[in-house]
């Protein structure tokens, strides 16, 4: 890991940069796949399944059998796991719901706002090295609390055309309608058109490699909803002499893992804790599966002393993490002023991986400094707001004429009158 000591304001755009992605050669395959999905559905998702699962499939809607099967072959133990985050993903989504909004804003002028489920949303689970079932939690269950007619997933197939057990169980306990074996371009392509098997969903959901992030973009071109552009994973800890190195270490780790482009950094007051945390992770990361993976993303990731808290604060608002960790004696000082983090992990018996699976909050969340403008997913995300408005007669006499005058300043004679017919006729 880079070990920058007291940087330079000057240097932080340098010192914050995520690594960096191309996808401006991805592009042309991407529109190409759309293109060919677009006039021949089903048979163009087969034949990229062919060619990039290496799999020809008679059909790529998972059956009744399949998924009973795989329910057969997940642990007791895993189930009990996997209900007890879905019993507080639930429960954290479940009181985002709010009341309708409802206001006379003069009199006889009601209008109030309402929230609708989306109706056919679309939710895409990556396969490759990690199976992530734990994103279906974060996706299917707020979208059955907001009520969604239509919850869809993809995913793609082993060699074998199987799903991982894992993923349909979960897929199926948390109320998916349909899925389909399915990855890449081709599945978002799917979910964007609609095939002869595929829904056309409204929004799209959930994180993927750079084909399928380019893919997600290029459905917002043709109308399709989406949760956020993704990127790979991040953290960046704030921690001081009340940090346990260890355990920061093991955090920092944790997201180390996801992929080689991911990227981890820790903020500190204190060189006695970088040092003692930079070793424990020269201890640990040899221990993991995925060392090689590891080692690759701790090389993306940087080491920062700086001078004072105002710095600490000053540079991670700057750099907008997707999770943040704070590790700090005055913890209060970072909660009252960070301005820019996805999601926010506090003292040294919070690691970032509860968010990830199990406490109940949601871990889709902005990453590549999007942050400072976009929330993670939540029951919102969901949902569309919709308003209402009633006038009566005392409300159109109210505010007629200023209708009447905007109008006509605008050069808008229909509008006028469609006031102006009204209040004639209340005459
Ligand atoms: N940290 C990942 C989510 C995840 N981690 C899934 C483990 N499984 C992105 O927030
Ligand atoms: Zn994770």
């Amino acid at each position: 890991m880079k070990k920058i000591v007291k940087p330079n304001k000057n240097d932080w755009n340098e010192i914050l940069k995520r690594p960096t992605q191309s996808v401006s050669d991805i592009e042309e395959i991407v529109n190409s796949i759309f293109k060919e999905v677009q006039a021949d559905g089903d048979t163009v998702i087969k034949k990229y399944t062919a060619q990039f699962d290496k799999v020809t499939l008679d059909s790529i809607l998972v059956k009744e059998d399949e998924i009973e099967n795989a329910s057969n072959s997940v642990s007791d133990a895993l189930k009990q796991a996997i209900n007890l985050a879905k019993s507080n993903i639930e429960k954290f989504h479940a009181a985002q719901k709010t009341s309708k909004v409802e206001v006379e804003t003069m009199p006889g002028v009601a209008c109030w706002q309402e929230k609708r489920p989306i109706q056919k949303v679309g939710l895409y689970i990556p396969g490759g090295t990690a199976p992530l079932f734990s994103t279906i939690l974060m996706l299917a269950i707020p979208a059955k609390l907001a009520e969604c007619k239509e919850i869809i997933l993809c995913s793609p197939p082993d060699r074998n055309g199987e799903i991982n057990s894992a993923i349909l169980y979960t897929a199926q306990l948390c109320g998916v309608t349909q899925i389909f074996k399915t990855g890449g371009i081709q599945a978002i392509a799917g979910m964007t058109f609609g095939t002869e098997s595929i829904p056309k969903v409204h929004k799209i959901f959930g994180p993927g490699n750079q084909y399928v992030t380019v893919a997600k973009q290029l459905a917002t071109k043709y109308g399709v909803a989406i949760d956020m552009p993704a990127g790979p994973s991040e953290l960046l800890v704030v921690a001081d002499d009340s940090a346990n190195a260890a355990f920061v270490a093991s955090d920092l780790l944790s997201q180390a893992e996801h992929g080689v482009d991911s990227q981890v950094i820790l903020v500190s007051t204190s060189e006695n804790l970088i040092d003692a945390v930079e070793k424990e992770i020269g201890i640990q990361i040899q221990q993991l599966p995925r060392v090689e993976i590891a080692q690759k993303s701790i090389g993306n990731s940087r080491l920062i002393l700086v001078k004072d808290d105002q710095e600490a604060l000053g540079l991670i608002n700057e750099y907008g993490p997707e999770h943040f960790i704070v590790c700090m004696e005055n913890e209060e000082f970072y909660l009252e002023n960070i301005q820019n983090a996805g999601s926010v992990f506090i003292g040294n018996y919070t690691p970032e991986s509860a968010g990830d699976y199990a406490s109940g909050t949601n871990h889709t969340l902005p990453t590549n400094g999007y942050a400072k403008q976009y929330s993670g997913v939540n029951l919102d995300s969901f949902m569309k707001s919709m308003t209402f408005q009633k006038i009566s007669e005392k409300g159109i006499k109210g505010i007629g004429t200023a209708i009447e005058l905007m109008a006509d300043a605008e050069g808008l004679q229909a509008h006028k009158n469609a006031v102006t017919l009204r209040l004639k006729s209340l005459k």
